[in-house]
């Protein structure tokens, strides 16, 4: 070890256990909740789930996120397509700040420039390997399929729901289940355990209208995302012996197919479960040499180390990295070089 190239910290963050989220949640009155950009059901439910949480509390709370709202999750958040920092009530002033499933501050989008200093967020609550530890104080389930679940467990520590009793308001088990859903990949990866099960059957026993959620997210596909499958399946390519899948989209696949970003996210899953598929890419732009790169894996092929090797990180089987390069045919020729030593690390 090179002492010489010692890491700077610039501050420590505390970790602190649902118990101890509870607690910190009581004591004071007014919280901003951000959920991280390009948002998913996980963030979304997590920061919705827990602002109804703290209004219950008698707390004012509201939830904001720097980006659009994809239409197959806005009935998380009253069918709005935005949830922005302009549009909180004029006369809310937060006290604390917390952020729902962010891994880390650039996460935000374009509120990691007022939020994302480190040491400026109170609380950071999320489920990511790879947490950068940027909050004052940090409660961390990296086994956790969902982020949803930790706000769950929080929750049941601050209400001691029960199935008899005291249910799980309906207001506030439906986006955790929502996260819960889509984050465990309907319950089919490797991170669901028996814990999971409970959380979820819990959830469901508030007499929430699982199908109406479930349909809404998988149910009924926006022509724009069957646009983006077309225009995936035009441009599949397989490396590897067929075991890696790689789709590269141009601006100019975007602007052929009229596809948005979030029309997109997609992809990934449809090339990633293609029988013999161990590693799936997809490499989409973001303006001007810069390219969003998004990988699934199936279990025991890392692509969060290839992600972390280009500065970006997630879990084991879903990870992502922003690349600079001259054009896409050079990001793919560098990700795939990447790819095939963590193949000859993994299969030895
Ligand atoms: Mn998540």
């Amino acid at each position: 070890m090179n002492s010489m190239i010692e890491p700077t910290k610039k501050h420590v963050t505390v970790q602190i256990d649902p118990a101890a989220c509870a607690r910190w949640l009581q004591k004071h009155n007014n919280y901003l909740i951000l959920c991280h950009a390009n948002p998913d059901a996980d963030t979304l439910g997590c920061g919705i789930g827990l602002m109804e949480m703290l209004r219950l509390m008698g707390k004012r709370a509201y939830c904001i996120c720097a980006s659009f709202i994809p239409h197959r999750l806005s009935f998380l958040c009253e069918e709005r397509s935005t949830m922005l920092l302009e549009q909180l009530p004029s006369d809310f002033f937060w006290d604390k700040i917390i952020s729902v499933d962010v891994a880390a501050p650039s996460l935000l989008g374009s509120y990691a420039v007022p939020f994302g200093e480190d040491g400026y967020i109170d609380l950071a609550i999320d489920h990511h390997g790879t947490h950068a530890g940027f909050a004052k104080q940090t409660c961390l389930a990296p086994t956790f399929a969902a982020c949803t679940e930790l706000i769950f467990d929080i929750g049941s520590e601050i209400f001691a729901w029960n199935e008899t009793d005291r249910p799980i308001p309906k207001q506030i088990a439906m986006p955790l289940y929502a996260g819960l859903s889509t984050d465990s990949g309907s319950f089919k990866f490797g991170a669901v355990t028996p814990q999971t099960h409970h959380r979820a059957a819990a959830l469901l026993a508030s007499g929430m209208a699982h199908t109406a959620v479930t349909e809404r997210l998988y149910g009924s596909k926006p022509l724009s995302a069957v646009m983006a499958a077309k225009a995936a399946y035009e441009d599949l390519r397989f490396f590897f012996d067929n075991r890696v899948s790689l789709v590269s989209f141009t601006e100019e696949t975007m602007k052929r197919y009229r596809l948005h970003d979030e029309d997109i996210d997609d992809v990934i899953n449809l090339i990633r479960s293609i029988q013999g598929v161990c590693i799936a890419v997809h490499i989409k732009p973001r303006g001007e040499n810069t390219y969003k790169i998004s990988m699934r894996s199936i279990e025991g092929y890392d692509v969060c180390s290839v992600c972390a090797s280009f500065g970006g990180g997630g879990h084991p089987c879903a990870a992502g990295c922003t690349v600079i390069a001259e054009d896409a045919a050079q990001v793919e020729q560098r990700i795939l070089a990447r790819i095939g030593e963590v193949l000859n690390e993994t299969e030895g």
